[in-house]
């Protein structure tokens, strides 16, 4: 289906199933397991001989759809559905990684996936280089004969930072072709930039964000090669961290997925008026966002994204943290929370909050300013949002 239909189009029609009654919409299969015609069946289902489903944590039909549909918009063979999108990383650290093995990582990535490579995966044996991505020679280096997995984020949480891809994977691949190269896409999202035909070998995701875009599931995906899709399944998910996504949740982002590239195109345009409109006000030291042409890495994000740049942006107040943390009290509309890529706007302080567990010298060495505002833009009317943030530039 995905060589006949557009983007647009696959968001809403890739991968339908037929069920009993022919619902248009997905039916919610609610079912925890799935009774087997025979003994027989059952056994041949567990050797992987029937396409029976068995258990909802081996594959659900409701859940099976949305997989279907997102390797289809990341351009992958197949993907998996997790609980969460640690539920994803986690997975796949835990598919590919034993102890010994070493992992190269991007220093500037969401605070959750750096505890969880900083201590979780260190506490297992597995030694773990935090580097700057951008700097070729660096990542060359890193590299080493345990070296089994690179990740990064592009563009990353939460400075925002473009890596560009083709350069790591030529760098990595040139080294060692069995080096697996992880990309989280949550920022960009397969409307924006499509890794793995960039030469990547799995995406991530948490599609908590802007594959579900409404806030109210939590939920992670892992897209790649259908080899590398088995085993994780097999060894990732089912034998190591059970993150398996509920039948409800799987229903929710299928509903939320029909509007993504709507969303999408609407996050775009109002986080590049914001982020012109604060880049040009005088309360304001740097503004960070892809689209801009001040932004460092704007010739590399334009490379490599396509349809806009997504709707996050990070910015500093001059007067740094306290001004910073004035204006996240002082708005009205934007609501402040953590998370992002939802229908409303919100705004955080990563320093204090999505990234506290960094040390402040980590979290220095990795970009993440104390003064650093992360606003998630929404899709309201950009002149609402642009008249909440200028209200409360004014009392500060
Ligand atoms: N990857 C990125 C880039 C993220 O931003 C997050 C969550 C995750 C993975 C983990 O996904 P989850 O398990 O939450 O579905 N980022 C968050 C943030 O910046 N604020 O709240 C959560």
């Amino acid at each position: 289906m995905k060589d006949c239909y557009k983007f647009n189009t696959r968001v809403m029609h890739d991968c339908k199933e037929k069920d009993a009654f022919n619902a248009l919409v997905p039916p919610i299969y609610t079912s925890a397991s799935y009774r087997f015609n025979s003994a027989e069946e059952g056994g041949s289902s567990f050797r992987g001989e029937t396409n029976c489903f068995i258990y909802t944590r081996l594959g659900n039909p409701t859940t099976k759809i949305l997989e279907k549909r997102i390797a289809s918009l990341e351009e992958g063979e197949e993907a998996i559905a997790f609980a969460s999108g640690m539920g994803a990383i986690s997975s796949v650290f835990y598919t590919l990684l034993s102890n010994g093995d070493h992992v190269v990582a991007d220093k500037t990535i969401y605070g959750c996936t750096f505890a969880l490579l900083n201590h979780g995966l260190t506490r297992l044996g597995i030694e773990v280089t935090f580097i700057d991505f951008k700097e070729e020679s660096t990542l060359k280096n890193a590299l080493k004969n345990n070296t089994k997995v690179v990740f990064f984020e592009t563009p990353a949480n939460p400075t925002l930072k473009i890596i560009d891809i083709e350069k790591v994977v030529k760098t990595v691949k040139q080294y060692n072709t069995n080096i697996q190269i992880v990309c989280d896409n949550t920022f960009a999202t397969p409307y924006h930039q499509q890794p793995l035909t960039l030469g990547v070998d799995i995406v991530v995701h948490s599609g908590t964000k802007y594959l579900n875009g409404h806030g109210d599931a939590i939920c992670g995906f892992v897209i790649g090669r259908k080899e590398f899709i088995d085993q994780c399944k097999k060894v990732g998910l089912k034998d190591l961290t059970g993150a398996v996504l509920g039948p409800m949740e799987a229903y929710l982002v299928i509903r939320g997925l029909k509007t993504l590239a709507l969303r999408m195109e609407r996050h775009s345009q109002n986080a590049l008026k914001i982020a012109q409109f604060l880049a040009s006000h005088p309360k304001v030291e740097f503004v960070y966002y892809p689209g801009l042409p001040s932004f460092l890495d704007h010739d590399t994000a334009k490379k490599q994204m396509k349809n806009g740049f997504g709707g996050i942006l990070s910015f500093v107040l001059k007067g740094g943290m306290d001004q910073g943390i004035k204006l996240i009290n002082s708005v009205k509309l934007i609501n402040v929370a953590v998370s992002l890529g939802e229908c409303e706007s919100l705004i955080e302080h990563p320093a204090s909050m999505t990234h506290s567990t960094y040390t402040e010298c980590e979290r220095l060495a990795s970009g993440i300013e104390d003064g650093l505002i992360r606003l998630s833009v929404g899709i309201e009317d950009a002149s609402d949002l642009i008249a909440d943030l200028s209200q409360a530039l004014e009392k500060i």
